[in-house]
This record gives C-alpha cells, structure tokens and sequence, in this order.
C-alpha cells in the first residue's frame, strides 16, 4: 500500500476552541499530562521526554511508556478528540476504523518531539491527529535506518527501500546523499537523510498518515512557539493475542 497523507483544516474553529478548553479543564480535575521516562537514554542517566503525555487504550511504546488507562475511563476530552478524529476519518478516507488508542501530547512553548515513526508492532494503516492551540511544523524524512525501532522490518527489501528512497529524492527535488557504493548502501550506513517536506499545521487541523508511511518515512515535530495539544489516534492489534487465536 502506498504513502498517503491528507491535511485537513476545520470549515469552523469554534469546535477547536472547546476542546483545547476542555483539555485543560480536563487536567485540573486529575492529572493527565506526565513527562515520561525514556526507554533508552544516553550513557546510562535517567531521562524524560521534554514533552508531556497522556495515553488512552491500547499500551504505546514509542520513545517513552506514557501512563495509560482504559478506553472506558477516558476523559471527555479525549474521548471528544476520539469522536471528531474518527469522524473525519470516515469522512475523509470513506472507510470507519475501530480506533483502540490515542496518545494525548501537551508541547510548551519550546517544547517537540524528534523524529520517529510510529513503530509500535501490530499498529493498523491509519494514524490520524487532530491539533490544539499553538502551530506546528511536521517535517518528514525518509527513514535512514528501516531496521531501526521497534517496528518489524524484515519484510523491506533494499530495492525496495531504494526505490522508495529515488522516488522520495525525485518528488522533492532534494539531491540523493551521497553513499560510498564499495563498502555501504544507503541500509547499512548512518546517512541522515535530508528533511523532504514540512506541514504547517494549525488550530483543529486534522492530520491522516495512511498506508506505508510508517515503514518508510519519519516524522518530527519541531519546536513549538507556544503551548499546544495534540491527539493521535491509532488502532493497535493485539498480535500476540492474534498469533494465539490462530495457532490453537
Ligand atoms: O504532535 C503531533 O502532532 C504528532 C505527535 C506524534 O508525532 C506522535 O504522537 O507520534
């Protein structure tokens, strides 16, 4: 399946407006938002994400383990941000998904999230987010390192990243790194490829990744100019669960 992304922007803010609201309203009555630890931290210190995290439903791992309840106790405002990104979805791809988790990020001023793709395993074709408050600037780029991460890559061929790679330098116009083409390809090295593209995303926007973006590109959010909110949905099989069902 291919890489898709649609970049949805509200006919009304109003609806925005409230949400952002009732967040913040949300995390007067109970904690929600929490920095969490990251899984690997440089030369062995303890350290925590700059941004801070709520996650509802399925468990996700990405660079931290954010404190997670079930979908039935989620808060209004998530389980609000849980309709509206589901309806735009429906809306948008004239498909419904069962989303099972969504992972609620709160930027201060300053604040990003580096690049990453969403690596969890058994993570469905559709991740879509919907924006609160402060702009933000989402740049892509290829993935340097497609092994790298929790996500299970064995099944990327090098042609295939290859291609994937050309074609990714040819719709940007960007010039492809250059690679020692004796001793390395553009698997094995430590190749920072370059930023391909940017989305400016606003207040009540709603972003969709679809298909193989995931497996072939990452995604940073740089730093924000002011507080901001960020709803992400996905739908995450259980695949140890799955495998179980099917062996027995
Ligand atoms: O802040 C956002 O809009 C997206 C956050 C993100 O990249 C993620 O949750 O993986």
């Amino acid at each position: 399946m291919k890489c898709k992304l649609y970049h949805l922007h509200p006919e009304k803010r109003a609806f925005a407006d409230d949400l952002f609201h009732q967040y913040q309203t949300d995390a007067q009555v109970s904690e929600l938002f929490v920095r969490c630890r990251l899984q690997s931290s440089p030369h062995g210190h303890a350290q925590v994400n700059r941004h801070f995290a709520f996650n509802v439903g399925e468990t996700y791992n990405y660079s931290s383990i954010p404190t997670t309840v079930p979908l039935e106790d989620s808060p209004p405002c998530v389980s609000v941000a849980k309709n509206e990104i589901s309806n735009v979805v429906l809306r948008t791809l004239r498909c419904s998904v069962e989303f099972n988790q969504v992972l609620s990020v709160a930027y201060m001023e300053g604040m990003g999230m580096k690049f990453h793709s969403d690596g969890e395993v058994g993570l469905g074709d559709v991740v879509a987010s919907l924006s609160l408050g402060s702009p933000a600037r989402m740049s892509f780029r290829l993935r340097n390192k497609p092994g790298k991460g929790t996500f299970d890559h064995s099944a990327v061929t090098r042609e295939e990243y290859e291609h994937w790679f050309d074609h990714a330098c040819r719709l940007c116009r960007k010039s492809k790194p250059r690679v020692d083409e004796e001793s390395s390809t553009p698997l094995q090295t430590e190749l920072v490829c370059p930023t391909l593209f940017t989305v400016d995303i606003q207040h009540g926007d709603v972003f969709i990744m679809i298909g193989n973006t995931q497996r072939f590109y990452e995604h940073e959010i740089e730093r924000v100019p002011g507080f901001r909110i960020a709803a992400t949905c996905r739908r995450i099989e259980d695949v140890h669960a799955h495998a179980n069902r099917t062996q027995s």
